[in-house]
């Protein structure tokens, strides 16, 4: 039997996506937040120039929000929603599909991200099942897309290193190319310039498996977590059109996007572009209970309404889909953020934004920067056979110095709460160049 492990002992917690070997050797701990601040078990308070894991969007630990999950959890602690129901959900509901783009007038709720996914992988081919089109099976990932770590969305995802190790995934999956190009759009301001013929790539997989046996083509309107890849100008209108006119649905994955990153409420908001479902995740409650929720239109939803009234419409839900904790928790993030006008306020920082991430143009091993709404990347040359050391030395030093980043192979992503200050945007890119001008390797 092995010896009972002390409390503070590092060892039980296999931690996700993380080196646990190396990080147990020099672990990085926060034992508080407030505000765009972290503050570490020793003492050092440390900007969140990510927001949290992209989640964060008004700040840690607002009062309000914290208030709203106190009380309810006092008051109703948990009651399922299959065949029962309790305010919070419908509330919460209503509140979402109020803020939501044009026609999305239902929400189905998940716990994460990628339970979001699933569920609308599996809402689309429900969908066409209740439409008659049953071939229509096959769903369409983009290569680098990440879509959580479910086994749908590991499929529909294009991050090889999540794939991998995996078997055969999903049948039936297949995926469009990638938009990056750094040959054509390295330091690009915004959307880049070429690249809105790649979504012709669609009608490629079209004509190689037939629309009659394609369900859905899943894309992030950003794609964040492989290093922030800005859709080219025209690109996911381009991607719409052929969607639309092939009758496959398209599933926009706006766990990151949505509540406000680019500066409006969703990115299907931004970029002008209606898909059919939005996966969401994350900011839904400021980060602080596990929430995701799935937006459809009235045309997906009704869809599934025609059969007998008695007979359930949709065989899928989780325990904790509409849990009250994280309805209360919603609830009040949504007034936070109408209050604090934070559904837009990035619209109103992203110049001064761009304009702080571009300066670091010139600095050692920076082969691109490119940036978004209050999102920005810094793309860094690799080391031959060592790709992902120096974004990991970066993020290191980062945190040494106080400002916490995210990195991601050699791509260093930058997210900070939406309610951060142009002093904060100057001090954190005065830590972050520093950290740029002073490296070694
Ligand atoms: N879709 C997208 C677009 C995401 O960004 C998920 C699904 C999965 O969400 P959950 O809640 O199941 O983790 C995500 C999550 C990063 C990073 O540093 C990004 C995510 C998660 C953790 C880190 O880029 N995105």
């Amino acid at each position: 039997m092995s010896a009972r492990l002390a409390t503070n002992d590092l060892e039980a917690f296999w931690m996700p996506f993380t080196a646990n070997r190396q990080y147990k050797k020099a672990p990085r701990l926060f034992i508080r937040a407030e505000g765009t601040r972290f503050t570490t078990d020793d003492g050092r308070s440390v900007i969140d120039g990510t927001s949290g894991l992209w989640c964060v969007n008004a700040g840690h630990c607002r009062p309000k929000i914290v208030e709203a999950i106190r009380k309810q959890v006092g008051e109703l602690d948990f009651a399922g929603s299959f065949q029962m129901g309790h305010p919070r959900a419908f509330e919460c509901a209503s509140k979402l599909v109020n803020i939501a783009p044009p026609s999305f007038d239902h929400v189905f709720f998940t716990n994460s991200g990628s339970e979001s996914v699933e569920t609308a992988l599996k809402i689309a081919l429900a969908y066409h099942c209740a439409k008659g089109n049953a071939s229509k099976t096959r769903l369409i990932g983009r290569e680098r897309g990440y879509h959580g770590v479910n086994f749908g969305g590991t499929s529909v995802g294009g991050i090889p290193n999540n794939r991998k190790w995996f078997g055969s995934l999903v049948a039936g999956v297949d995926h469009i190319r990638h938009t990056h190009d750094l040959a054509r759009n390295a330091f690009s301001r915004g959307e880049p310039l070429h690249g809105a013929e790649l979504a012709d790539d669609l009608e490629r997989l079209v004509a190689l498996h037939d629309a009659s046996t394609i369900a859905a083509v899943i894309v992030e309107p950003v794609a964040c977590s492989t290093g922030v890849l800005i859709p080219p100008q025209g690109y996911l209108k381009r991607l719409a059109a052929i969607c639309a006119k092939h009758d496959i649905l398209l599933i926009f994955d706006e766990v990151i996007t949505a509540f406000g990153r680019l500066g409006t409420p969703f990115g299907a908001d931004y970029f002008g572009v209606s898909p059919d479902i939005i996966t969401t995740a994350k900011g839904i409650t400021n980060g602080t209970i596990p929430m995701g929720a799935v937006f459809v239109k009235s045309k997906i939803h009704d869809a599934f309404m025609a059969g007998p009234e008695e007979v359930i419409d949709f065989f899928h839900g989780y325990t904790y889909s509409g849990h009250p904790v994280a309805c209360a928790a919603a609830i009040a993030t949504l007034e936070v953020y109408k209050e604090e006008g934070l559904l837009t306020r990035a619209s109103e920082l992203a110049s001064y934004w761009e304009d702080a991430v571009h300066a670091l143009k010139g600095l050692p091993d920076v082969i691109d920067i490119r940036n978004i709404g209050l999102i920005g990347a810094i793309e860094f040359d690799s080391i031959p056979e060592a790709p992902g050391k120096r974004g990991h030395a970066r993020f290191v030093e980062a945190f040494n110095r106080g400002l916490l980043v995210r990195a991601t192979g050699d791509i260093i992503a930058l997210s900070p709460p939406l309610i951060i200050e142009k002093k904060e945007i100057d001090q954190l890119f005065d830590v972050f160049s520093g950290v740029l001008k002073t490296a070694t390797d």
